[in-house]
């Protein structure tokens, strides 16, 4: 039956009468008849992905994209008077995720699916999410952000799993989100909610009593784990996951009809980060108890276990009390101190460095993962180095089969059809459609001395600014001839946000001292910070702040502009990106693990400005050194630097006059009289006293780097190459190489078809 027929039967009415809340429905109940055509039985080997995080995006258009509905859907829609991103407006963001991690496993399904490969993911079902951010007088405030409006894409199992933690006997209920492989295939999301959750503990903003595990364990991810009752909840969060997961995980075994005992050769479980590592004790236990003998099961365990580091920030990497662990899963600290005790026993040279369980009782869960684990991955070439020679050094030792680099990657079908499909014609246009299902964009380096095709791709920016300006962005009447500078990620000191902050007052003060800019320059940021993180809260502070001086000043906005989106997420990304010009990625050397944004932004058509941190280092040798603007130190001289403690942001502060003017306007009469000087002080004195992600020390090099980059801008056709050269490379970073990658070292599974 025609899409239109179908649509029409659905709606009970012809689409031009039906209201776009009715065709949201509809249009839902379209993609799940169609999903469930796509029946996936149990194959051989299954992959299992543990996340806390699924940070999926809206699913509607995405999924009538990989179900091949899309052009006619929107075809079918506007000649009827309506428009899918009118549609859409009412589909709820999924809050599951805070930031690269999330996605980067949500592009992933995305790739199981689509390469036919047997692996579902497994995550949490929280009720709120990350909170939703609002900004009051010019800061930031978290509010709870309930977005399972009914209906929504999920799907009652009827699959439950008691879970006891703690004293408390907990209930696990199964919701699956199916998620689409394009052109073919359907894997699940399974989330896992607890069945006594109640929101209406939810009082003050995001806050609620954080002892009562058993009415509020899946209201929120990432609760705040800065006092005790905050981290024993992570705990209890983490194990509600894995109990869960394990469960399922040894059922399907079950009903596949094989022992516990075969587990490695029929499973392999990814650990997204340190979040679900538990699944580890979890798992032997389980195994202890089906009557398999402790060391045999610790074996198969390790072997059906592979890791994914995703930083090197230590902050970041999770340890938990022992007496944390004792309250929430007594049951397994015996297993976790038997594995401690064979890490020392095995390797007593290296004694503590590499031991579980550290002097201070504190519980390492990479370290869990990496001994008990048979993979441990970094995300990018130079994370997986820095991991290999300096973070995890003596893992690595221990364990060189153990290490592999998977460069992560983004899914072009919703980082490029989906989001920027004028870009996505023209491509179509100039070297056939096969990009869409190989990736492969390396054709387009033909058409790089072509100068009518380099005039068409600056006329498809244009217009993806100009749908910004009027659109999404509206509201703050932007110059769509302007620069459109971009920095949209977690807000976070290593990520130094703050020193894009340091330029805007640089141009500002160019500005008010006469010295304009050739064009105007509009500085976008989107960043949510930690409810905890006090400095992260205070440069959205400070930027704020500087958003409304330049807005007020007749002198200045003419020429720049600030804009701190609210609430930025993967909706907000997916309006962004196709208009962007410049990429900020300019994080300190060896702090990000590879980034993802960068991809993203690179695919679409903008120049990346950037340090050689990350996955920026391969975007840099793919496009070479003329299409992407480097500055600041080395990953190498930073970590020496760590090394030695040399570093000190007063010597910078106090030793250049004009760095010392940039940093003290933080706390200027101009912006205190807007601001709060608490938080401006704040800012201020961390970045003379302390400056632990060294902003100063690549402050300087930043500012020239991007006088350079808008000096090029003005070349246009010389900038449309950058921007050719850039997209026609970004072919690597397609997450299905990445996922064929994990597939071959890793995951062994067997692709639909070939079985
Ligand atoms: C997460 C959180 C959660 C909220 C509390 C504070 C906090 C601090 C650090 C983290 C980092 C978790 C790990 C993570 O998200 N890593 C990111 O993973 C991406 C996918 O591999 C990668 O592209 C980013 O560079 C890396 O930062």
């Amino acid at each position: 039956m025609k899409l239109e027929a179908k649509l029409t039967a659905l709606l009970g009415t012809p689409v031009a009468e039906a209201d776009d809340g009715a065709i949201y429905r509809a249009l839902m109940q379209l993609c799940a008849e169609q999903l469930e055509g796509r029946e996936e039985k149990r194959p051989g080997r299954k992959l299992y992905y543990l996340s806390a995080e699924f940070l999926t995006g809206k699913l509607l258009s995405n999924n009538l994209l990989n179900l091949g509905l899309r052009e006619e859907a929107e075809q079918l829609l506007q000649q009827a008077g309506k428009s899918l991103s009118a549609i859409e407006e009412a589909e709820p963001e999924p809050s599951l995720g805070n930031g690269g991690l999330g996605r980067l496993a949500a592009c992933f399904l995305d790739s199981i699916a689509t390469l036919g490969l047997p692996g579902d993911g497994v995550g949490l079902c929280y009720h709120c999410g990350l909170f939703r951010q609002e900004f009051r007088d010019e800061k930031q405030c978290e509010v709870p952000d309930f977005w399972r409006q009914k209906p929504d894409w999920l799907h009652e199992t009827g699959v439950r799993f008691p879970v006891k933690a703690g004293e408390f006997e907990l209930e696990a209920e199964m919701f699956d989100l199916d998620v689409s492989g394009y052109g073919g295939g359907r894997r699940a999301l399974h989330l896992f909610d607890l069945k006594t959750a109640d929101e209406s503990i939810i009082r003050d903003g995001i806050g609620f009593d954080k002892e009562d595990i058993a009415r509020n364990l899946t209201l929120f991810l990432y609760p705040d784990d800065s006092d005790e009752a905050g981290r024993k909840l992570r705990v209890y969060q983490q194990y509600f996951l894995v109990s869960a997961a394990a469960q399922l995980i040894l059922k399907e075994l079950k009903e596949a009809g094989f022992p516990p005992a075969s587990l490695a050769e029929h499973t392999v479980i990814q650990i997204n980060d340190t979040h679900p590592s538990l699944i580890i004790p979890e798992l032997i236990d389980r195994l202890v108890k089906e009557g398999v003998a402790l060391g045999d099961a610790i074996e198969i365990v390790t072997n059906t276990c592979a890791y994914t580091n995703h930083t090197i920030l230590a902050e970041a990497l999770e340890k938990w009390p022992v007496d944390t662990l004792e309250e929430v899963v007594p049951h397994l600290m015996p297993i976790i101190r038997e594995l401690d005790a064979r890490v020392k026993a095995a390797a007593p040279e290296l004694g503590s460095k590499v031991a579980i369980i550290d002097e201070q009782n504190l519980v390492h869960m990479a370290r869990m993962d990496i001994h008990y684990g048979f993979s441990v991955n970094g995300v990018a070439a130079l994370h997986t180095e820095i991991l290999k020679e300096t973070e995890l050094h003596d893992f690595y030792t221990l364990y060189p089969e153990k290490f592999n680099n998977k460069t992560n990657g983004i899914t072009f079908r919703r980082w490029l059809m989906a989001c920027n499909p004028a870009l996505s014609s023209w491509i179509d246009g100039k070297i056939g459609r096969e990009w869409r299902k190989d990736g492969r964009l390396e054709k387009l380096l033909d058409f790089v001395k072509d100068e009518k095709a380099l005039d068409e791709l600056l006329a498809i920016k244009e217009g993806a600014k100009r749908e910004v300006c009027e659109g999404f962005l509206q509201k703050y009447a932007l110059d769509k001839d302007s620069v459109f500078d971009i920095q949209i990620k977690r807000m976070h000191q290593y990520k130094r946000q703050q020193m894009n902050a340091l330029w805007v007052i640089w141009k500002y003060l160019e500005i008010k001292a006469g010295r304009l800019p050739k064009r105007p320059v509009t500085v976008i940021f989107g960043a949510k910070a930690a409810p905890a993180y006090t400095l992260a809260k205070d440069t959205i502070h400070l930027i704020l702040c500087l958003q409304k001086l330049i807005d007020a000043d007749p002198e200045v906005r003419p020429y720049l502009r600030v804009v701190m989106v609210e609430n930025y997420n993967v909706s907000a990304a997916e309006a962004l990106i196709p208009a962007c010009d410049i990429s900020e990625q300019i994080s300190l050397a060896s702090k990000e693990a590879s980034g993802t944004g960068n991809m993203k932004m690179m695919l679409n058509g903008a120049v990346t400005l950037g340090t050689l941190d990350g996955a920026n280092v391969e975007i840099a040798e793919l496009v070479g050194e003329e299409n992407i603007f480097l500055f600041g130190r080395k990953s190498g001289e930073v970590i020496d630097l760590y090394q030695k403690s040399g570093y000190r942001s007063a010597d910078y502060y106090d030793g250049d006059p004009e760095i010392e003017k940039l940093v003290d306007f933080v706390i200027s009469k101009q912006l205190i009289r807007i601001g709060d000087p608490e938080n401006l002080c704040r800012v201020y004195k961390d970045l003379v006293c302390k400056d632990w992600f060294m902003t100063l020390l690549d402050l300087k090099e930043y500012i020239a780097a991007k006088e350079r980059a808008l000096e090029s801008f003005e070349d246009r056709r010389g900038w449309a190459k950058k921007m050719l050269i850039n997209i026609a490379r970004a072919g690597f970073f397609s997450s299905d190489r990445t996922i064929f990658q994990y597939n071959a070292d890793i995951w062994h599974l067997t692709p639909k078809g070939e079985e």
